[in-house]
């Protein structure tokens, strides 16, 4: 039978493959540990030129279990950065989301990747709606806790994961010493690609969410069961459905993120900078 990726293949291990990747990596690069790894979800791309000097740029789909992002906006680059600190970090421009339908071993991959190529930190960003009425777009909050709406696990067969402390309560105290006005959130993830309708958003509210996305809850699963320490920062785009008096727009969000970024990756290497 023919797989358009090797992690389609149930028969195969997706950790068996995610080691491949960060072969693959090492073999680009020259480079054969990484210290942390980031996910650049919109909005945050401009922290990659921030962070430290890029030596190697790779394009995604070279390497084995990668997928070309389906969305403008998204990079499909995976980058080696040499941090000021010495350290290297990995950047991932190239994220697959659980609503492109191409299952959980897709969206974890990255994140499995970055574990094998030796990474013990994982920050993942992305860009989201806001629950909390004072929260203007273009504003970064951390992300404290989750709720996974998307009714699936990135972990096969019975493989039982503590959550607790999921984003890294140290993390987020030492992004507060670089901006003390970072406000955070339980964020919730829908599985999208539709946003959600006004009633969606109060429910999430109900339930104990501030912060509405597509991503990052599958992956912060993903990172956890990897052994690595979390960070998650969103950067709210937009208020949520009903939250704000106007529809939402795709090319409103893409502004809103635009016009965000020099500030926010500022923020992010100067996070980076302490990890
Ligand atoms: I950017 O309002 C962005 N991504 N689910 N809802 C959901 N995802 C988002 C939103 C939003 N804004």
């Amino acid at each position: 039978m023919a797989f358009s990726s090797a992690l389609d293949d149930p028969e195969t291990d997706p950790f068996d493959i995610a080691r491949e990747a960060a072969a693959q990596i090492a073999e680009r690069t020259g480079v054969d540990h990484h210290d942390i790894a980031l996910t650049l979800g919109s909005g945050w791309g401009r922290a990659a030129e921030l962070i430290g000097e890029t030596t190697h740029t790779i394009t995604a789909t070279d390497i084995v279990g990668f997928r070309a992002p389906s969305l403008t906006g998204h990079l499909g680059t995976l980058r080696s950065i040499l941090l000021p600190s010495g350290k290297r970090a990995l950047v991932i421009g190239a994220r697959t989301h659980y609503y492109e339908g191409h299952g959980v071993r897709a969206v974890a991959h990255s994140v499995r990747t970055a574990a094998a190529t030796g990474a013990k930190i994982m920050v993942l960003t992305n860009g989201a709606g806001g629950i909390k009425p004072h929260w203007k777009p273009g504003q970064p909050v951390l992300i404290s806790d989750h709720i996974n709406l998307t009714a699936n696990s990135p972990l096969e067969g019975g493989t039982f994961i503590d959550l607790t402390d999921l984003y890294s309560a140290r993390l987020r105290a030492l992004a507060r010493e670089v901006d003390p006005s970072l406000d955070e959130g339980v964020y919730v993830q829908f599985r999208g690609p539709h946003y959600e309708t006004p009633a969606e958003v109060q429910m999430a509210k109900i339930i104990g969410g501030h912060i509405v996305g597509m991503s990052t809850t599958l992956e912060a699963i993903a990172a956890r069961q990897a052994g690595m320490e979390i960070l998650g920062l969103s950067l709210i785009t937009n208020l949520a459905a009903g939250i704000s008096p106007t529809p939402l727009s795709h090319t409103e969000v893409l502004e809103a993120g635009r016009a965000a970024e020099p500030v926010i990756s500022e923020l992010l290497a100067k996070i980076v900078e302490r990890l």
